[in-house]
């Protein structure tokens, strides 16, 4: 199971500032964030499909509310930070009020785990504390849980705790004034009389009449979670459609229900709330917003759990650099719309889904409802090209405080420590393997990250070794250019250990990676089985920027490879009408990851022993590997030590001291 991870990250900031004097004079040594895209991005084909009643979406923000900032395509595409944002809500609210519409601003979570600005904090701080207040700001009118705010008490508790006199500061949840929505999740705290009670984190529902006088009722649903911490509880959907308070929640019809929830939209259980609601409800409107289910990070992240995390835990293990948005599926009586089901990788830091529809239609008629969907990149030539702004009438004063007080945090957490510059991109899935610009290579084959990082001050420098990593250590491309410390962490964000095994003939030491990547227990074999047979039901497809669902119906036309006028990125493949690509794009290349790979072997003979070097969490399979391969010596945990205190998550800042300067 993993942990939010301390990280003293940093984000990449570059230069090219034109205006906001007044900061540039005060903070003169500060890097400055671009302050347009310094690439030119594309605009989106066409404006959006406004209804009466409309939403924009966002989900798994992972602390990227700085937007990807580095140059290579996709990045810029993601280049708007949450400042931008904010100010693009702004205009979209005073668009929707000309018009005489309902706009709503909805989030289903996981606010950290994934850049410096949530994860960076000083050791005994909060997880997001800082990062949250800025989230806090937008003025979402529904938000709930996720997975990665359940990890750990103490992110929980911050997020819970309301107005106490000797604070300052009011917690998280408090600011959204009973919109934060967990239906099936509770904390553990003590009551005025010291008594451990559950209680719900937020609120379970909402009831609420919006701008246009439209009654909503909201729930807030988390997947069925297992890895959460102690004293916080995760109540399972088919369990929480049976409560009392889901009926009574759900008697009265409103004129739309609105439904957030850390969830998947396909296969997951969804399905379940939607039927519950639909055998009171026959033809009320039903929109729902759902949240992420990392199924590449799944596959990743198996190589982390080998040992005895099963699968359900796997499925819901950190993920970092992340955000991504999801439009949900819009259900009606007779038509069943499904959404884009994105399996995006580390790429998209904050991205908006836009949903709409013609309530007033359907007064008479449930049928004459109208439902539109749209993905959009987010950036500031997005938000601009829908709000009909420009460069000179884009920022709000309020957007703008938003985007400094992040560079603030930025800088008071130290985050744009260089380690060097790297020469090239390097890539987790768009180079094949074997090729130079294959991130897993850097990390440990020829002369490589690894090999260099360990050897620095160890007094076994000298004594042949070999290493093995697995592609488990690596979660985020590392782009050409400055690479500071949060490229580092978001490359490599885990604090694993390296061990050692001594006196292993080269031989034998040759043969672990082939038996690993060859998974030889029985239960290795079957945790396989099952979680691709997980990945088939999901219709999980390999390349991380095809967006898809089940259904395999295509509208996506321009997504097909080799169209040269298009940059890469997310391809929209679902069963809803029309294509719900905001901006065309094209699919990146995408290759199979190698599990495991090792150091280039030391230039020595078959017989002679050897130092064999790994990550701490694949020890017991490697010690059953080398007891299969070799009978002259039972290897137990005995035999294995600490090869260096440098971990994984330092490796390639110390490469990049000694070779990228
Ligand atoms: C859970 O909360 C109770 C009451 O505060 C406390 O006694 C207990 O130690 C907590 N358990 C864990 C595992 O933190
Ligand atoms: C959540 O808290 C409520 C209110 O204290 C309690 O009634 C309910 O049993 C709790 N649910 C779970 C699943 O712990
Ligand atoms: C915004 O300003 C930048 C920098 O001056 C310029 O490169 C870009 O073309 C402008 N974009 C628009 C839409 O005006
Ligand atoms: C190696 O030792 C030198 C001198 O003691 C020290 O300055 C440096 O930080 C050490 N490097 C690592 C990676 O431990
Ligand atoms: C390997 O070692 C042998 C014997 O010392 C030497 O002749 C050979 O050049 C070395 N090969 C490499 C690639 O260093
Ligand atoms: C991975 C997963 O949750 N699969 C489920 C998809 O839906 C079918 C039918 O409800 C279930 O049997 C699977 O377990």
């Amino acid at each position: 199971m993993f942990l939010p991870l301390l990280a003293l990250t940093g984000l990449a900031v570059t230069c090219g500032s034109h205006r906001l004097p007044a900061r540039e004079a005060s903070s003169q040594n500060r890097v400055e964030k671009q302050e347009y895209p310094q690439v030119p991005l594309t605009s989106p084909h066409r404006p959006l499909v406004w209804g009466d009643f409309n939403v924009i979406h966002t989900t798994d923000t992972h602390g990227w509310l700085l937007g990807h900032q580095k140059t290579s395509f996709p990045e810029p595409s993601f280049s708007g930070d949450l400042g931008d944002f904010a100010s693009f809500v702004t205009h979209m609210k005073f668009i929707a009020k000309q018009k005489g519409v309902d706009l709503l601003l909805v989030d289903s979570r996981d606010l950290h785990d994934g850049t410096g600005l949530s994860d960076g904090y000083a050791p005994g701080a909060i997880d997001a504390h800082e990062s949250n207040k800025f989230v806090e700001r937008l003025p979402y009118d529904v938000m709930t849980i996720g997975n990665h705010e359940l990890y750990v008490y103490a992110d929980t508790y911050d997020m819970y705790v309301h107005r106490s006199p000797s604070w300052a500061y009011e917690s998280f949840i408090p600011h959204f004034e009973g919109r934060y929505l967990t239906s099936n999740v509770n904390i553990t705290i003590l009551n005025s009389d010291g008594e451990a009670v559950s209680v719900p984190v937020g609120s379970r529902y909402a009831k609420f009449t919006t701008a246009m006088g439209r009654r909503v009722t909201s729930l807030g649903v988390l997947f069925d979670f297992t890895g959460n911490a102690h004293n916080t509880t995760v109540q399972p959907v088919a369990k929480m459609v049976k409560e009392p308070w889901f009926a009574e929640a759900i008697a009265e019809e409103p004129d739309v229900f609105v439904l957030v929830g850390h969830m998947a939209m396909s296969n997951d259980s969804w399905p379940v709330v939607f039927n519950a609601i639909r055998t009171v409800h026959p033809l009320t409107p039903i929109m729902i917003f759902g949240g992420t289910f990392p199924l590449l990070e799944m596959r990743v992240q198996q190589l982390r759990n080998v040992q005895d995390t099963l699968i359900s835990e796997i499925a819901s293990s950190t993920m970092a650099g992340l955000w991504e948005w999801r439009v949900g599926a819009t259900w009606k009586p007779s038509v069943r719309c499904s959404p884009g089901f994105n399996l995006l990788f580390n790429v998209i830091p904050f991205a908006s889904g836009w949903m709409s529809a013609n309530l007033n239609a359907g007064k008479d008629n449930a049928n004459d409802i109208k439902f539109s969907r749209r993905y959009l990149d987010q950036n500031r030539v997005t938000y601009q090209y829908h709000t009909k702004t420009s460069n000179l009438t884009f920022d709000t004063r309020y957007g703008r405080s938003i985007t400094e007080g992040l560079h603030d945090l930025a800088e008071k957490y130290g985050l744009s420590y260089q380690y060097g510059i790297s020469p090239r991109d390097y890539t987790m899935t768009r180079d094949p393997y074997p090729s130079d610009g294959f991130l897993l290579t850097l990390f440990i084959e020829g002369l490589s990250a690894i090999p260099t990082a360990l050897k620095i001050n160890n007094s076994r420098a000298d004594i042949p070794s070999l290493f093995i990593a697995t592609s488990g250590d690596l979660r985020f491309d590392i782009f050409k250019g400055p690479f500071t410390k949060n490229d580092q962490l978001t490359a490599s964000p885990y604090p694993d250990q390296f061990l050692y095994i001594p006196g292993v003939t080269l031989r034998v030491a040759n043969q672990v990676l082939p038996a690993l990547n060859k998974p030889s227990s029985a239960s290795l074999r079957q945790k396989r089985a099952e979680l691709d047979t997980k990945l088939r039901e999901l219709d999980y497809v390999d390349n991380p920027f095809q967006t898809r669902l089940g259904e395999t119906e295509s509208h996506a036309t321009h997504g097909k490879p080799g169209r040269h006028d298009l940059t890469f990125g997310y391809v929209t493949v679902d069963s809803c009408p029309e294509d719900g690509d905001d901006t065309l794009h094209t699919l990146p290349p995408s290759y199979d990851i190698p599990d495991y790979m090792m150091s280039s072997p030391p230039n020595v003979t078959d017989d002679t022993p050897i130092d064999l070097v790994f990550v701490d969490f694949i020890e017991t399979p490697v010690l059953n590997i080398l007891n299969e391969l070799q009978s002259e010596k039972k290897y137990t945990k005995d035999d294995v030590s600490l090869y260096s205190p440098v971990m994984s998550n330092q490796v390639f800042g110390l490469y990049a001291q000694a070779y990228w300067n």
